[in-house]
């Protein structure tokens, strides 16, 4: 039987990644659809609703650029924009441009398998809805499969428990509540202030001290925003120029640059500045030079002594001589380090001496050691990465799934595309650089839209990668680890590395070669006409319906 294609594109998720490339696929007049898996659209910002989650990025770059009147018309409240604030600004794009009618929410996608004869898509709810298209577009997010407890004992717990990543809608009373936290990653350190504010006790279970550096957020005047919208273009090009795609200038300095007096007032600046700025601004070889990185590892710590009234505390809070600063993700913080001096908070080094089980009443301790509790908040981290994705059963060419395919870790061309998955791409998928994530989707939504574009302009029905622009993507990925401190990160149980999953591999899954040359190729490849691409034609495949109807301008690629 023929299966005319309903769609041009179908969009898996409804985060800045989805929402972004529905417009992208709208304006080049391509049908599209998003299926979202949540009751709401934002993706991770839907759906990590806990007390204290707020972006790392500034709230004036952590938006979406594509629409002058759109980022004219918005008014960011703080420095660092607060869940419901990122929630709210993607609410008010897709009511803006009336995506809502192409977005089904409460739809989770479980498979997607590629039809050879007909080069069609044919994906699978969860609800038994099948969808043929013609391009599947992911937009899953590098973080948005958390990491299920792994305690039998759970199932008997008496009292309330959380994921962060899972945070319910309703309030959650912490007030006169003895509640555990598991976790110092960025969620963890998020919540902890604000729990301790509120609970009568709060037990912190670190198994890995972290570098926690001040966000300083502060509210936005009028007047700043005003001086933001109006150097606006300023900003998006310093973004394009940036490692970590921020609108911050590189230090244009290495640590042997200048001396031990000078070192100290920088980073002392940087640190009162806080958020990415501390380590973006100060030295430009924080993540390849082993002693300028120890220089920022040794700050730290000694503003945690500084901080941290008790001396044994402040010693379990400080990262360990072999975790150089960034081989984890470096998480801000606002006033972590201070909670440790309130009376009602207490540090438990889980390190050595490891979480048995939950038990009916708490938690249970290898050496047998009990905390009672009413409340336990699990903030133990993602299946970063690949997680969402392998989670879907999504089948190429051959009927190899994605997650067989990727065994050994994943291997992609910039991110967004893998040989054998023809038609398929992904927004900020593996391999992305390690950056703030709109600035990663700008480029990555229009080029894919490009390459979709072109397959349905020429009236072509089959777009894949070639297999050696993965090679050679990954022979550049792995040459840019190899130089940086990031490997040491594989004992510190990374997410970014996958060993924070027992028993994953990952293999190199981030570009730490900075965005700017990653953000250069995705747009050349459109620029340059997809060399790295094979379009081709099966006669027996209908051409896309839409390509009868629709003509693009010239201006698309
Ligand atoms: O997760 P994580 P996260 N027993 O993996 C601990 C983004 N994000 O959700 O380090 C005891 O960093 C684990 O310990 P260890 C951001 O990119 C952004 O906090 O493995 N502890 C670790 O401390 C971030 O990096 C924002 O030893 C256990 C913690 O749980 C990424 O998401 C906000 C354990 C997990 O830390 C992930 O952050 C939040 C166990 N059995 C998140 N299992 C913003 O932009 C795990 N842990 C603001």
């Amino acid at each position: 039987m023929m299966h005319e294609p309903e769609l041009d594109v179908l969009i898996i998720g409804a985060g800045f990644g989805g929402i972004r490339m529905l417009h992208e696929a709208r304006r080049r007049g391509l049908s599209a659809r998003v299926l979202e898996a949540g009751d709401d659209v934002g993706g991770a910002w839907h759906w990590n609703r806990y007390p204290g989650a707020r972006t790392d990025s500034e709230s004036w770059v952590y938006c979406f650029a594509f629409d002058k009147d759109l980022q004219d018309d918005w008014d960011w409240p703080e420095r660092y924009p607060s869940q419901p604030q990122v929630q709210a600004y993607l609410k008010h794009v897709v009511e803006r441009f009336d995506m809502h009618r192409d977005i089904e929410l409460n739809t989770r996608v479980e498979a997607a398998v590629f039809d050879e004869d007909r080069d069609l898509w044919t994906v699978t709810t969860e609800s038994g809805q099948r969808i043929v298209c013609r391009t599947l577009v992911s937009a899953t997010g590098p973080l948005s499969a958390p990491q299920e407890p792994p305690y039998p004992g759970l199932a008997d717990f008496q009292g309330e428990w959380y994921l962060t990543a899972r945070w319910p809608h309703e309030p959650v009373d912490f007030a006169g509540k003895r509640v555990a936290v598991i976790g110092t990653g960025a969620s963890g350190i998020q919540v902890i202030p604000l729990v301790a504010a509120v609970a009568e006790r709060l037990t912190v279970f670190q198994r890995t001290a972290n570098y926690a550096i001040p966000a300083r957020n502060y509210v936005l005047d009028d007047l700043q925003r005003q001086s933001i919208k109006s150097r606006y273009n300023e900003i998006w090009e310093q973004v394009s120029r940036q490692a970590m795609g921020m609108a911050m200038n590189p230090a244009n300095r290495v640590f042997s640059d200048v001396t031990p007096e000078q070192r100290q007032r920088l980073l002392e600046a940087a640190w009162e500045e806080g958020g990415f700025r501390f380590f973006l601004e100060t030295f430009d070889d924080v993540f390849v030079d082993p002693e300028s990185n120890e220089a920022i590892s040794e700050f730290i710590r000694n503003k945690i002594r500084t901080i941290v009234k008790d001396p044994a505390t402040a010693e379990l809070l400080c990262p360990k001589p072999d975790h150089p600063f960034g081989a984890k993700r470096p998480p801000l913080g606002n006033f972590y380090y201070e909670t440790f001096n309130r009376d009602n908070v207490d540090l438990v080094d889980v390190s050595s001496n490891a979480i048995d089980d939950v038990t009916e009443t708490g938690i249970r301790l290898m050496d047998g050691t009990e905390y009672e509790l009413d409340m336990i908040i699990f903030a133990t981290g993602f299946d970063a990465l690949t997680g969402a994705l392998t989670r879907i059963d999504i089948r190429g060419r051959g009927g190899r799934s994605l997650a067989e395919k990727w065994q050994d870790g994943p291997r992609t061309h910039l991110a967004m595309a893998v040989d054998e998955f023809p038609n398929f791409f992904m927004v900020a998928g593996p391999q992305i650089p390690f950056a703030n994530a709109p600035a990663m989707i700008e480029p990555a939504a229009t080029t894919i839209g490009a390459a979709i574009s072109q397959l349905r302009d020429k009236n072509q029905t089959r777009v894949e990668v070639v297999p050696e622009a993965v090679e050679e993507y990954n022979n550049l990925l792995h040459a840019f680890y190899n130089a940086t401190i990031f490997p040491a990160g594989a004992k510190l149980r990374a997410w970014w590395l996958g060993t924070n999953v027992e028993g994953k591999t990952l293999g190199v899954a981030m570009n730490f070669g900075g965005f700017p040359t990653w953000a250069e190729s995705v747009k050349a490849e459109a620029a340059e006409g997809f060399e790295h691409y094979r379009f081709s034609t099966n006669p027996d495949a209908q051409p896309s319906q839409a390509a009868a109807e629709v003509k693009t301008g010239a201006d698309m690629t």
